[in-house]
C-alpha cells in the first residue's frame, strides 16, 4: 500500500468522509479527521498526507484556521489543500484561494470530478517537488548544490546578525584531482566525487550543519554556532574521513590515497562579515592550505 498517495479528509460530517473514502480508497491511502483539532494533531505525526481535502464549515477550528496553521508550519506548508465547499459559497472559495488552497470541490460530490482534481494536483505536486530537487541538489553527488549553499549561507549569516551568534565555514578541495582524472579517467573521477560527498556528509551531525558541492571538485560546509576551534576539529574529521576512503591516487604528490585541503573561516558574533567576505576568507585559507603542501587544514586569521 505504501506506494499509494495519502489523502487526508477533514470533515465534521461522517457521511461525507464515508462517501469520499468509498470512492477513493482503491486508488489512495485514506486518512480521516472529524474536526480541525484532529486534523492539526494528525499533521504533527511523522507520516504526512500528500494532499488534504478540507471542509470549511466545521465547529471549533474551521477550515480557514486549519489552512492558516498548515501554511505557517514549514513541514506542512507545501501540502496541497483542496477546499470542500457548499455549491453556492463563492466567498468561501475566493477566501480559500487567497489563503493558499490549490482548488475546491463542491458538495454534493461528483466522484469523477473529485478523482480528476485529485489526480491533477498530485501530479502537479510531484512535478514541483522534482523541480525543487533539481534546482537545489547536485545531480552527480545528490548533495545540495551551489545555489542551495548560497541561500543557506545567506540565511545563516542573517541569523548570526539577529541573535549575535557565530558561524564557521569550511571550503574543501580535492588535491591533484586533475591528475586523478588524467590517470584513472573521468568516470572514476565522478565515482570518486560521489564517495567524497558521502564521506563529508558522515562528518556532520548537528541539525543546522550543512554540506554542499560548491563547484567541480570543491565542497563547502556551513557550521552554525560553531567557533574556530570546533570548526578546525570538524575540518580534521572531514580530512580523515576522505583519507579513510582509501581511494588510490598514484599520481598525487601528497598521499597515496585521495586527499583534500581545507580552508576554515569563522564569523565572530558582532562582526558584520557578509557571505562574500566570509567565503573569501575561507578561500584564502584554502589557497594557503594548498601552498602549505595540501592534505591539511588552514584557518583564516580572525
Ligand atoms: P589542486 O590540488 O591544486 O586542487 O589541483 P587539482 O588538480 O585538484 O585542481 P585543478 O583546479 O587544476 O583541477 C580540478 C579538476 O577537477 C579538473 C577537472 O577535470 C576536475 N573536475 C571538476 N569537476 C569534475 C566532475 O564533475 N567530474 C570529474 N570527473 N572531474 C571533475
Ligand atoms: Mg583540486
Amino acid at each position: 500500500m505504501d506506494e499509494f498517495n495519502r489523502i487526508l479528509i477533514v470533515d465534521d460530517e461522517r457521511q461525507n468522509i464515508k462517501i469520499l473514502t468509498e470512492f477513493l480508497r482503491d486508488d489512495y491511502k485514506i486518512m480521516a479527521a472529524k474536526d480541525g483539532e484532529t486534523a492539526i494533531t494528525a499533521l504533527t505525526k511523522s507520516t504526512l498526507p500528500d494532499l488534504i481535502l478540507l471542509d470549511i464549515m466545521m465547529p471549533g477550528i474551521n477550515g480557514y484556521e486549519v489552512i492558516k496553521q498548515l501554511k505557517s508550519n514549514e513541514r506542512t506548508r507545501e501540502i496541497p489543500v483542496i477546499f470542500i465547499t457548499a455549491l453556492d459559497a463563492t466567498d468561501d472559495e475566493s477566501l480559500g484561494f487567497e489563503m493558499g488552497a490549490v482548488d475546491y470541490i463542491t458538495k454534493p460530490f461528483k466522484p469523477v470530478i473529485v478523482k480528476a482534481r485529485l489526480k491533477t494536483h498530485l501530479q502537479l505536486k510531484q512535478k514541483t517537488d522534482l523541480l525543487d530537487r533539481l534546482a537545489s541538489f547536485d545531480g552527480l553527488t545528490q548533495i545540495p548544490n551551489r545555489r542551495n549553499f548560497d541561500m543557506v549561507l545567506e540565511k545563516e549569516i542573517g541569523k548570526t546578525l539577529r541573535n549575535g551568534s557565530l558561524l564557521s565555514l569550511l571550503l574543501m578541495d580535492i588535491d591533484h584531482f586533475k591528475k586523478f582524472n588524467d590517470n584513472y579517467g573521468h568516470i572514476e573521477g565522478d565515482a570518486c566525487l560521489k564517495k567524497v560527498a558521502l564521506a563529508l556528509k558522515e562528518v556532520i551531525s548537528r541539525p543546522g550543519d550543512f554540506v554542499a558541492r560548491y563547484g567541480g571538485e570543491e565542497f563547502a560546509m556551513i557550521l552554525p554556532e560553531t567557533d574556530l576551534k570546533g570548526a578546525i576539529h570538524i575540518a580534521r574529521q572531514a580530512q580523515q574521513s576522505v583519507q579513510r576512503l582509501c581511494i588510490p591516487h598514484a599520481t598525487s604528490k601528497v598521499s597515496k590515497y585521495l586527499s583534500i585541503s581545507i580552508g576554515v573561516a569563522t564569523k565572530l558574533s558582532g562582526k558584520k562579515d557578509n557571505p562574500i567576505e566570509l567565503t573569501q576568507k575561507a578561500d584564502t585559507a584554502l589557497y594557503q592550505a594548498k601552498a602549505n603542501g595540501r592534505n591539511c587544514v588552514v584557518s583564516a586569521s580572525q
